[in-house]
């Protein structure tokens, strides 16, 4: 049961009882570093890192299924799946957040080319934030896409994730208020922390 409200900046994030709530890393107006568990996030959409089929599976995939529950099963049986690198949206049904975004990124090991596969984590990053702004979304979390049970080193996904969120918001930033990564293991915020004032250096 979602019990605690906190307002962490312009990130609200909803806490189960007892939960400790990290700082939240505001980089910059736009920008949110944190490590938490986004099914959490009371935000207009998170993105969930699915596979093709869209029927669940483990990690962050597994964990938002669990909490959105039957609904978002039967409406992701509506979808016919997803390519890697396309995006498709759901309601947020039990979750706090109000839409899912489902984006299925790159295996890391079944791809040849460097360029093949950082193009396809790249797109994740950018048919998201297309998605959320044509639904008139304003804020968006994402997790690390690809680097759990795809197997994309941290740190590479973590420089594709920040470089394409930068280019997409010199196209198009005035469509969205924040962007949040929400990290999960440490070595993916510490990849983050590292990269952020490289790729935001006037933030
Ligand atoms: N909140 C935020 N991030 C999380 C959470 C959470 N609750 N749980 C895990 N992570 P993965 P992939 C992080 O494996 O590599 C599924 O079976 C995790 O630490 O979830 O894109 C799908 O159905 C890692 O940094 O996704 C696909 O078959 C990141 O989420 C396949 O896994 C992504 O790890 C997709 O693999």
């Amino acid at each position: 049961s979602l019990t605690a409200l906190y307002d962490t900046g312009k990130l609200r994030i909803n806490s189960p009882h007892g939960c400790h709530i990290p700082p939240n890393e505001v980089h910059n107006s736009k920008i949110s570093l944190i490590r938490y568990d986004i099914t959490c996030l009371n935000i207009d959409a998170i993105v969930n890192a699915a596979n093709t089929t869209l029927m669940g599976g483990g990690g962050v995939d597994g964990a938002i299924h669990h909490a959105a529950g039957r609904g978002l099963f039967n409406a992701c049986s509506e979808l016919n799946g997803c390519e890697v690198g396309n995006a498709k949206m759901t309601d947020g049904f039990d979750l706090p957040a109000r839409k899912i975004i489902h984006t299925v990124g790159p295996k890391y090991f079944e791809t040849e080319q460097e360029h093949t596969h950082s193009e396809m984590l790249r797109s994740c990053y950018r048919r998201s934030l297309d998605l959320a702004t044509e639904a008139g979304l304003r804020a968006v979390a994402f997790p690390s896409i690809s680097t759990g049970v795809y197997g994309y080193p941290t740190k590479e996904a973590a420089w594709v994730a920040l470089e394409a969120v930068h280019s997409w918001l010199d196209e198009s930033g005035d469509k969205l208020d924040r962007i949040v990564f929400c990290t999960f293991l440490e070595k993916d915020l510490d990849a983050y922390r590292e990269f952020l004032p490289v790729i935001f250096p006037h933030a």
